[in-house]
Parts: C-alpha cells; sequence; structure tokens
C-alpha cells in the first residue's frame, strides 16, 4: 500500500478546520493517485498493476478505506458535509481511472499477444526428419530374426571381462599363439586383468555355467581386438556368436543350421561351402563360405574372381570347453559360431570401407531407410 502518512490521521489532528483546507487536502490524496496512475503502463507486470489496485482500493489496507474511516467517520459535524463531498469524488474518480487504465493496459496487452501469436498458413511447415536404424542395427535385426526362427534366444552381457572369461575357459591357456591377434585393451589397475572382450563367447561361458542343456543362445555386442587401423579394421567391432548345446547334435545338425542361415540371409539361391579352418574352442573347425552374391559363383572382382565368398568362423563345440563349465563332454556335443556384422553388412550392402558406417553422414545414412 502506498505509505501516505496524512490519511492515517484525522483532518482535525492535520489542523484541516474549514471546507476549503478539506477541499486542499483530498486534492493533494488525488494529485499522488494520479501520479502513480500515469506510471502504470502495458510494459509493467501483472503484480505491479495489482499491488497499485489493491493500495487504493483494497478493503482492509487501501487508501480510499483509510480516508473513509480516518477523516470522514472523524470529522466534525460542520465539515463532515464537504467531506462526504470529496470522499465520493475521489472514490469516483480512482474507480474510473482504474477501469479506464486496466481495460487500456487489457487492450495493449491483446495486441501484442496477436501480433506474436500471427501464423502465416500459406509458409512451408517445418519439416522433422525421422530417424532410421543404423545399418548395424538394421543387420543385427536381421540375423536375430533368422536365429529367433529356429529356437535361439538372445543374450547380452558385459563388455569388460576377466580373462578367465575371455581366454582360459575358451581353451586359450596364457602364452597360446592365438591370443596373439586378439591381445587387447587391458584395464589399467585391475589385479585379476580385466580385458575389454575379445569376442562375446565368454557370455556363452557364463550360460553354460548358469544352465543346463539344450543351450541355444545367440550373443549380439561390441568387442574389441589390438589391430591396426584401415579401410576395414578398427579396435572395435560388432560381432554375433551362436551356440547350441544338446545330447545329439552332430555335424550334420551343424551343417543344416548354417546353410538354413547362409539362404536366409543371402537369398534362397546362396550355396554353401566349409572349408577346415582352426580355433582353439571349437573342434573340427570351419570357415563358412557362400557362392558370392554379386556373380552367383561365376567369378567376379567382389569375390576375386573365386565365386565364393567368406562368411565367418564355426565348428564343433571343442570337448576341452565343456570341462570348464561342468558339461558332462561323453553326453553333449554342439556347434558354435562367430560372425562380424560389420563384415557381413558391408558385403551384403557393397560398402567398401568401415569409416562411413560412423562418420554419420546422412548421404550415406539415407541409402539404409
Ligand atoms: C570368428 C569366429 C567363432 C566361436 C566363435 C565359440 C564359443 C564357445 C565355444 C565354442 Cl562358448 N566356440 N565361438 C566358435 C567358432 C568361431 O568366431 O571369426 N568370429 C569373428
Amino acid at each position: 500500500m502506498p505509505a501516505i502518512p496524512i490519511i492515517e490521521k484525522t483532518l482535525t489532528e492535520l489542523g484541516d478546520s474549514t471546507p476549503e483546507k478539506v477541499v486542499a487536502r483530498f486534492a493533494e490524496v488525488r494529485e499522488r493517485f494520479d501520479r502513480q496512475a500515469r506510471e502504470q503502463s502495458s510494459g509493467n507486470d501483472a503484480e505491479q498493476w495489482r499491488v497499485f489496485v489493491l493500495g487504493w482500493t483494497g478493503r482492509k489496507s487501501g487508501v480510499l478505506t483509510a480516508v473513509s474511516e480516518n477523516w470522514l467517520k472523524n470529522a466534525p459535524s460542520d465539515l463532515r458535509r464537504v467531506v462526504g463531498q470529496e470522499f465520493q469524488k475521489l472514490k469516483a474518480h480512482v474507480e474510473a481511472t482504474l477501469e479506464a487504465k486496466r481495460k487500456e493496459i487489457e487492450a495493449a496487452a491483446e495486441q501484442s499477444a496477436a501480433a506474436h501469436d500471427q501464423i502465416d498458413l500459406s509458409l512451408p511447415g517445418v519439416e522433422r526428419a525421422i530417424g532410421t536404424r543404423h545399418l548395424i542395427w538394421q543387420t543385427y535385426q536381421e540375423l536375430e530374426r533368422i536365429f529367433l526362427s529356429i529356437g535361439f534366444r538372445v543374450v547380452e552381457g558385459p563388455e569388460i571381462e576377466t580373462p578367465y572369461y575371455n581366454f582360459e575357459a575358451l581353451n586359450i591357456p596364457e602364452h597360446h599363439p592365438a591370443r596373439d591377434n586378439m591381445d587387447t585393451f587391458y584395464i589399467e589397475g585391475s589385479k585379476s586383468g580385466h580385458l575389454l572382450r575379445t569376442h562375446t563367447s565368454p557370455m556363452q561361458i557364463r550360460t553354460m555355467e548358469k544352465e543346463k542343456p539344450p543351450v541355444r543362445i545367440i550373443v549380439p555386442g561390441k568387442v574389441y581386438r589390438r589391430d591396426n587401423p584401415d579401410a576395414t579394421h578398427g579396435y572395435m567391432f560388432h560381432q554375433i556368436e551362436g551356440l547350441a548345446v544338446d545330447s545329439d547334435i552332430t555335424f550334420c545338425e551343424f551343417k543344416g543350421t548354417v546353410e538354413y542361415f547362409v539362404r536366409e540371409f543371402l537369398g534362397p539361391k546362396a550355396k554353401t561351402r566349409l572349408r577346415p579352418s582352426y580355433f582353439p574352442f571349437t573342434e573340427p573347425s570351419a570357415e563358412v563360405d557362400a557362392s558370392c552374391h554379386v556373380c552367383g559363383g561365376s567369378g567376379c572382382r567382389v569375390c576375386k574372381m573365386s565365386g565364393w565368398i567368406e562368411l565367418f568362423g564355426a565348428g564343433m563345440v571343442n570337448p576341452a570347453v565343456y570341462g570348464f563349465v561342468n558339461y558332462d563332454a561323453e553326453k553333449l556335443s554342439g556347434f558354435a559360431f562367430g560372425m562380424g556384422v560389420d563384415r557381413l553388412a558391408m558385403m551384403k550392402y557393397g560398402i567398401g570401407e568401415l569409416p562411413v558406417l560412423t562418420q554419420n553422414d546422412v548421404r550415406f545414412l539415407r541409402q539404409f531407410p
């Protein structure tokens, strides 16, 4: 409320003993009001306006109430008439001014809001591009679809592993030459030699430790290897490994599954070839080749005139691995495989180099909506 000391006193206390003095006193209050009203504008915030209105017309502590209480009610009888008249005039002036001012401020606010909200329907809309699944993700989904369709289940696990799960339990003891091309990034300061996994096999070991056969799982995820980076090598690649263990899985089931996969992934005309290979965790081991999807096997630049393209490595699980997970190697058998998802995607979609997969150039990404 605007502090006006004179309205706290009675007119007698102020020494206003004639009608002229009373009129002058009311004029003083009115001037004060007019000055404050001029300071109110549309630029002010709502709270400022509220304080101003309440300060003058508030029932409990507004100026008008104080004038009525202190001046009017306490007026000596010879001045009561003029005080009453002056009070009514002041009250009417204050109320009329506040109403006019309120309308003025509202109109100004409305106008600026209207200008602000104006919509030009002839302008083109804002088109927000919707993202797509990255090609690597799409390839993962395709691979998972194929294996889920024949009873495999997806399992995922940590990227930081112990040497036991990444190497020992997979029949790769220390100083084994197979550690050379896989030797990887070790976590500094880890007493137990934690490392970034070089394949997702550790999760297959962990699953066999926990679950009895039959086991049919695929494990997708990022894996890391020390490598000299070039167009087709990086320090990380996306892998998907598979494992099937049961009481009567033979090389036949292995071959049939691999052939089914190749036809699903490359089309019904694709042929499959197994080439002898070596992995410490499978015996026998094989490289799985498919007839070239570009020339159909007659020989072209993509297959380097061989008619075949290498897809992934696989084999029958080495019985030595069963020993680490307390499976009975006499009664159980199974097969396993490991695929490089980036490699498969590059091959299938004719991508010549790795970097385009991570540069996020929309001209590349838009080719795989
Ligand atoms: C490759 C080849 C392979 C496996 C991975 C595996 C896992 C267990 C037991 C036996 Cl737990 N084998 N995995 C088997 C053969 C090949 O990966 O070149 N990957 C990129």
